[in-house]
């Protein structure tokens, strides 16, 4: 009779965490400023094809430098940013679209990046 009623404490506490975990789970949470940056070297990116990561609702920040004048395009949003040699440029936008984007260096179609803008 007293395990019973401990089983059923036991069952309802552990009710009561699950519900507790999924609510903290779930909570959404605040729109961030999200900060990246590409070196290209002679149309290569230094330290490889980078990922960049952001939630929906994300400011992105990217900041661009090139030993090479040329543009920097963005698939999906189809941003390109002009970027003269030697000088850096920064391009900010919303990320409002979900997916994976290129982003290519547009005159020597090489990628030197993605964009993963993952649903909030
Ligand atoms: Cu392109």
């Amino acid at each position: 009779m007293v395990k019973q009623r401990n089983f059923r404490y036991l069952t309802f506490l552990f009710a009561i965490l699950m519900m507790t975990g999924a609510a903290v789970s779930c909570s959404s949470s605040e729109p961030e400023e999200q900060n990246f940056r590409i070196t290209v070297r002679d149309g290569e990116p230094s330290g490889g094809v980078q990922t960049f990561e952001a939630k929906q609702g994300d400011t992105v920040l990217i900041r661009y430098g090139t030993n090479v004048t040329g543009n920097f395009h963005i698939h999906g949003y189809d941003i390109e940013t002009e970027v003269v040699a030697g000088r850096e440029r920064v391009e900010i936008f919303l990320a409002e679209t979900t997916g994976r984007f290129e982003i290519e260096l547009e005159e020597l179609e090489e990628t030197v990046a993605w964009l993963e803008v993952q649903p909030r």
